[in-house]
């Protein structure tokens, strides 16, 4: 995409850093396959101490970590308890039952964070008839609910009551560094209670490619033997953990620009005749607003054509997501060009 574009798709499309390009050419790398990586396996080694988690297994994307997870953790025929708006559910391509076996068993919530409540509710006897309840799943940030953010007494609530019910548990971390950086709760902390969690480097942190699962020794071990069976062992994958290394020591505490600039966004699209949203639910780095006068998609199109990118999520929703490929400036462009687009018709 050309630099005139505010991208506000994702926090997945920005570019490495001329820092962040200078730390992967000078990599030092090896075939990771034999785990003769040093800087793989520097970043393994990072990212398992700063989840206080054994260890970490470096793989190519969030729903590989996701999915790699689910597959460690269930066999055919056990169901998954998750958000029913959960990117696992939603947005991996019906990998838990193409790639596991597993049906997805959805809660309701509020915005993405559910109640230990919710969770009793859902569980299934153990009986005949009925698939395994296995494992809960939570999302944090929870990318539909709105970039939202858990305390840490609610997510510690619900792994307690699914922990005392014999549910392994897993967290997709997606954004995690972003909740972490919103509440000052620390990355560790929220990762407390879970079995397993996956990391990505290549959102708000600006990491070309890249992913972490951590958890126990042991699961870690049978993750890389299921990542081998995805086709997912990499060789010279120093590469791109340099990258993620250099995101991870840089990219954490800028985060909260992104913010900021979410925030600003919101409070301009407040003000809008014909847009909505509420600023005040704005936790991290999203925003989710609903359009009155046209279809979503046709404001997302007509929004292109005058170089703002932001992605339909719903017939009458668009998200925009802030990233540090986007500065205040942007924002500020981003917010004339809507405000031109809601005041005229689509013609
Ligand atoms: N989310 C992407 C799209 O897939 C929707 C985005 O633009 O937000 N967990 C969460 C919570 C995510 O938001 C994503 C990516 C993933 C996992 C998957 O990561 P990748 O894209 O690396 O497979």
């Amino acid at each position: 995409m050309t630099a005139e574009f505010v991208d506000l798709r994702s926090d997945t499309i920005t570019q490495p850093t001329p820092g962040m390009r200078e730390a992967m050419a000078s990599a030092p790398v090896g075939d990771d396959v034999f785990g003769d990586d040093p800087t793989v396996n520097r970043l393994e080694q990072s990212t398992a101490e700063l989840l206080g988690k054994e260890a970490a297994l470096f793989v190519a994307s969030g729903t590989m970590a996701n999915q790699v997870a689910l597959r460690c953790h269930t066999r055919p025929g056990d169901e998954m308890l998750l958000e029913r708006k959960a990117h696992m559910y939603w947005y991996e391509a019906g990998a838990p039952a193409a790639l596991s076996g597993v049906t997805c068993r959805l809660l309701s919530s509020d915005r993405g964070i559910f109640t230990p409540d919710t969770v009793i509710a859902a569980l299934r006897p153990v009986d005949v008839h009925f698939p395994r309840s296995r494992l809960l799943a939570v999302e944090q940030t929870h990318n539909r609910g709105g970039g939202t953010v858990w305390t840490l007494d609610q997510i510690n609530a619900v792994c307690e009551v699914a922990r005392s019910r014999d549910l392994l548990l897993h967290l997709d971390g997606a954004r995690l560094w972003n909740a972490a950086v919103a509440t000052g709760v620390t990355e560790k902390e929220y990762a407390g209670g879970f079995d397993s969690v996956s990391v990505c480097f290549s959102k708000g942190l600006g990491a070309p490619v890249g992913s972490a699962l951590v958890g126990s020794s042991s699961l870690i071990e049978r993750a890389r033997h299921v990542r081998k069976q995805l086709g997912g062992g990499m060789r010279q994958a120093g590469i791109i953990a340099a990258g993620a290394l250099y995101a991870l020591e840089h990219h954490r505490e800028r985060l909260v620009e992104d913010h900021a600039n979410a925030r600003f966004l919101a409070l301009g699209i407040a003000d809008i005749p014909g847009l909505t949203t509420n600023p005040a639910l704005v936790a991290t780095n999203m925003v989710y607003f609903e359009v009155e006068s046209q279809p979503a998609a046709t404001m997302v199109e007509r929004l292109r054509q005058k170089g703002v990118l932001v992605l339909a999520t719903s017939p009458d929703t668009i998200r925009a997501v802030t990233s540090l490929a986007v500065g205040t400036e942007s924002i500020e462009r981003a917010l004339e060009l809507l405000r031109e687009v809601a005041a005229s018709s689509p013609g």
